[in-house]
C-alpha cells in the first residue's frame, strides 16, 4: 500500500476508533479519567476481539457526520452544499440516537423544511445569530482535510473547511477550531514518524496567526464574541503557545492542568487544542505505557482528559492516524469499532481523487 493511502486510511480509521472507544467514557463528563481505567477498557476490548461474537462499539454523531462529508465529497468530486446538508439531515432522521449535540438537531429540521435550499441560513440563526461554537464542525472535518491534501494550499483548505463547517456551525470559534484541526491533519499527513512536536506547534502557530488576524466578514468577530462570553482565552494561537510551553517542560503537566487550561468540553475552543496536544504529547514517553505505540498512546491520553472524550479522541485519532498510518492502529481495536471498513473505503475514494490532476 502507498504511504499516502495508509495515512488517509489511518486518519479516517483513527477518527472512528477514537470516537467509538472514547464514547465509552463520554457520558461521564469527568474532569479526568485515570489512564489505567482507559487501559483496562481497552484491554477488555482486546481480549473480547478474539471471540467470534465479540461486541461492536457503535460510532456516534462524530463519525456519522464525517461519513456524510466523505460520501458527499467523493460522489460530487467536490463541495456541494445542498447535497452535504441533505446527507447530514437525512442521516440524523434515520439514526437520531447517535448522541448529537443539543441544538444542532434543530438545524437538521430547518434544513429539511427548506428542502435543502437555504443551506447556511438555519446555522446562522442559531443562538440569536451568534451561531454554534460547538465542536461539531471540527469533529467531522477529516475527509475535507484529505480532499485538499493534494493542493498543499492552506488557503484552499481553509475555504473548504469553512464551507463544510458553516452548514451547522457559524460561530468563529467553531470555524477556526475546524481550520486548526484540518491544518494539524495536513501536517501529520506530511510528517514522518520522527517529526518534531516543537516544529509542528510552531508551524501551526504561524498558520493560525494568519487566519486569526484576518478581518471577519460574517458573524461576530472572535474578539467581540469572546468579550461577550467573558472567556479567559482570546485566541487559538494563545492555546497553541500554552502547548508549546508544555512541550518544552521537562515534565509534562498533569491531566487536570491540561483539562483546566486547554479544556476538553463540547466547544471547539475548549477541545481542538486538547486533541492537538494529545497527539504531540504522545510522541514523548509515558512511564506507564511503554508497550503501546504512539497512536495507542494518543487515544489513551485523549480519553484520559475526560470531558467530551469521544470527540477529543476522534480528533486526536485523526491526527495520529494521519501521521502513523493505518498499520499503527491495532487490528483488535479495528475489529471492535463500527464503521472501520467503510472508513477504509472512503479513504480509498478520497485517495483516488487526490491522484487525479
Ligand atoms: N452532545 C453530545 N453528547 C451528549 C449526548 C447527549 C445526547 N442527546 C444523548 O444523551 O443521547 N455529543 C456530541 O455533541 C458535541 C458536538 O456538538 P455540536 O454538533 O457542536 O452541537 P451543538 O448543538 O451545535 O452545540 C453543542 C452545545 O454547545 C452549546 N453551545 C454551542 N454554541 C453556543 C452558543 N453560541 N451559545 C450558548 N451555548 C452554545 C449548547 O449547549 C449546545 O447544545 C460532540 O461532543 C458530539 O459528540
Ligand atoms: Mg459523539
Ligand atoms: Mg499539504
Ligand atoms: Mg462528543
Amino acid at each position: 500500500m502507498s504511504t499516502t493511502l495508509s495515512k488517509f486510511q489511518g486518519a479516517l480509521v483513527g477518527a472512528v476508533v477514537g470516537d467509538c472507544i472514547g464514547a465509552i467514557f463520554e457520558s461521564l463528563w469527568a474532569k479526568t479519567i485515570h489512564p489505567n481505567k482507559v487501559l483496562k477498557a481497552i484491554e477488555n476490548l482486546e481480549t473480547d476481539s478474539t471471540e467470534e461474537d465479540h461486541r461492536i462499539l457503535p460510532f456516534t454523531d462524530d463519525t456519522a457526520m464525517a461519513r456524510s462529508v466523505a460520501k458527499s465529497l467523493i460522489i460530487n468530486k467536490g463541495f456541494d452544499a445542498s447535497d452535504m446538508a441533505e446527507r447530514f439531515s437525512e442521516n440524523y432522521f434515520d439514526e437520531p440516537d447517535r448522541g448529537y449535540g443539543g441544538n444542532v438537531v434543530s438545524v437538521f429540521s430547518q434544513l429539511k423544511e427548506s428542502n435543502y435550499e437555504d443551506v447556511f441560513g438555519p446555522a446562522r440563526k442559531q443562538f440569536n445569530g451568534s451561531g454554534s461554537y460547538g465542536n461539531g464542525g471540527a469533529m467531522r472535518i477529516v475527509p475535507a482535510a484529505l480532499f485538499t491534501y493534494k493542493d498543499n494550499d492552506p488557503e484552499k483548505s481553509k475555504v473548504l473547511v469553512t464551507q463544510v463547517t458553516s452548514i451547522t456551525h457559524t460561530h468563529n470559534q467553531a470555524i477556526l477550531g475546524a481550520i486548526l484541526q484540518s491544518y494539524a491533519i495536513d501536517m501529520a499527513l506530511n510528517s514522518s514518524n520522527s517529526f518534531s512536536p516543537d516544529e509542528m506547534v510552531d508551524a501551526l502557530i504561524t498558520l493560525m496567526k494568519m487566519v486569526e488576524d484576518e478581518p471577519k466578514e460574517t458573524n461576530k468577530s472572535l474578539k467581540e464574541s469572546q468579550k461577550e462570553d467573558n472567556q479567559k482565552w482570546k485566541t487559538y494561537v494563545e492555546k497553541l503557545e500554552v502547548i508549546k510551553k508544555y512541550l518544552k517542560q521537562e515534565e509534562q503537566p498533569t491531566l487536570l492542568t491540561v483539562h483546566t487550561e486547554l479544556g476538553a468540553d463540547i466547544s471547539a475552543f475548549e477541545s481542538v487544542p486538547a486533541a492537538v496536544y494529545s497527539f504531540l504529547r504522545s510522541h514523548k514517553d509515558f512511564a506507564d505505557l511503554k508497550d503501546r505505540n504512539s497512536f495507542e498512546k494518543t487515544i489513551i491520553y485523549a480519553i484520559s482528559l475526560g470531558g467530551d472524550s469521544d470527540t477529543v479522541a476522534t480528533m486526536a485519532g485523526a491526527i495520529a492516524g494521519a501521521c502513523y498510518g493505518v498499520d499503527s492502529i491495532p487490528i483488535s481495536w479495528q475489529k471492535c469499532c463500527e464503521g472501520v471498513e467503510d472508513a477504509k473505503q472512503f479513504a480509498e475514494g478520497l485517495y483516488k481523487l487526490s491522484q487525479m490532476s
